[in-house]
């Protein structure tokens, strides 16, 4: 065990291989062991899903299991020399697009896995860009199945080159990027030097992320707790879960959930399954409040100090990226923000300036709209109560994804919050 700790996203187009990836480097770093992926191997070919063993070490809902497919983010521990791990894995689907923004917007760093014998998919290109955005620092892609493609040299430098084409169009500064031919399947490159790839003489995965750059640290910020879902659990009572993005949470604290607006004192704390009486930023937590039924709070709340509660925005300000509209944003388009654990329509109030991407500047003062590719300055009016900060004082709940028809179409970062 390491005292250094990384959240570490796995990102990548649907069936690209990112759940077999994780479960791979579960059993590699001997946190799962053989005899849970020979279950799973049993399971899987039950189930007509033969070669899904690895994968569902973390896709443990049923349906996720009967569909093949992840559906909502699954985190998992394993440890390298330099770091403590928390995996979140994220789903490729595009319907399950809002639950990988949750898992990008935890991470520090992020794996890229993109299948040799498909290349860059929608999806692919999709997460880059939210990466980019949420403020993912360091990239790890992984050209996997390559036993697909024979291991064959050229095929990895075309995907590579595609990537890189991808890399440069959502301006991702490609010094941050590396990359490694794996079969997470097979296991090639992934905790041991392949035979398979003698043309290939740079880091093995494990060594890749064991040499990550440490991750910023935690700001000094109040309490923040976005609250992912409410369950009702015999003995104890409402607890909520979520993950602590800032500040500490301790019991005998005052806490507030905003924007239900509701608060009351800390009894319990509960972690990996065993009480504990303090948690702090990066632990997934479970807890129990006096007095907090499971109707008066909701994910998308989150729970700071009650002398510090967290912002409530009755309009804020926000620098966007626009990505892929279905048309031109002009005025009064009233998509749906996600941000943190919150889904909110939120009508874009003005389009302030828009902004020379490369540079910064601003090109044009109040434009009739923007489009694909544009940097904007606008305001925002959320159609129902939405918890959101400035990204300047708490990064970690300053930045939200705007979706639309099924799709991601920007990303942006809170300048300024207008507090109800
Ligand atoms: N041949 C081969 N197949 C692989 C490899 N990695 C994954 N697969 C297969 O690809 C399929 C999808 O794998 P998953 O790990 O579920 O893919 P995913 O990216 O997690 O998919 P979503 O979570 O639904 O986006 C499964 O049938 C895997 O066995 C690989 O390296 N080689
Ligand atoms: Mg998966």
């Amino acid at each position: 065990m390491s005292d250094q700790h990384q959240n570490l996203a796995i990102i990548g187009h649907v069936d690209h291989g990112k759940s077999t990836l994780v479960g791979r480097l579960l059993y590699e770093t001997g946190s799962v062991p053989e005899h849970v992926i020979e279950q799973h191997r049993e399971e899987a070919e039950e189930k007509g899903k033969g070669g899904f063993e690895f994968a569902y070490v973390m896709d443990n809902l049923a349906e996720e299991r009967e569909r093949g497919v992840t559906i909502d983010i699954a985190h998992q521990e394993f440890s390298t020399d330099a770091y403590d791990f928390t995996i979140v894995d994220c789903p490729g689907h595009r319907d399950f697009v809002k639950n990988m923004i949750t898992g990008a917007s935890q991470a520090d760093n992020a794996v890229l896995v993109v299948a040799a014998d498909d290349g860059v998919a929608p999806q692919t290109q999709e997460h880059v860009f939210l990466a980019r955005t949420l403020g993912i620092d360091e990239l790890i892609i992984g050209i996997n199945k390559m036993d697909i493609v024979d291991y064959e040299e050229s095929t990895y430098d075309e995907v590579v080159e595609e990537v890189n084409q991808l890399l440069k169009q959502v301006q991702f500064n490609t010094e941050d990027a590396s990359f490694i031919p794996i079969s997470a399947f097979e296991g090639d490159n992934i905790a041991e030097e392949s035979d398979n790839t003698p043309w290939y003489d740079g880091e093995i995965l494990l060594e890749a992320l064991n040499d990550l750059p440490e991750p910023e640290p935690p700001t000094d910020a109040p309490l923040r707790l976005p609250i992912q879902d409410v369950y009702t659990i015999s003995g104890i009572g409402t607890v909520p879960v979520g993950r602590i993005e800032t500040g500490l949470l301790n019991t005998g604290d005052n806490v507030s959930f905003q924007p239900s607006d509701v608060g009351g004192e800390v009894k319990t704390i509960e972690m990996h399954h065993e009480e504990v009486p303090k948690a702090e930023p990066g632990d997934n937590v479970g807890f129990n409040v006096r007095g907090i039924g499971k109707d008066d709070i909701r994910r998308g709340d989150v729970c700071g100090p009650a002398d510090d509660p967290p912002s409530v925005a009755e309009t804020f300000q926000a620098q966007i990226v626009v990505m892929q509209p279905p048309s031109v944003i002009t005025a009064g388009y009233t998509p749906v923000f996600h941000a943190h654990t919150a889904q909110v329509a939120c009508t874009i109030e003005s389009i302030d300036k828009k902004m020379d991407p490369s540079s910064g500047e601003v090109a044009e003062e109040n434009p009739d709209f923007i489009q694909s590719g544009d940097a904007a300055v606008v305001t925002i009016r959320p159609q129902k109560p939405l918890s959101i900060e400035p990204s300047s004082e708490i990064p970690e709940l300053g930045s939200f994804a705007i979706r639309d028809m099924g799709q991601t179409i920007a990303a942006g970062k809170v300048l300024d919050v207008n507090e109800k």
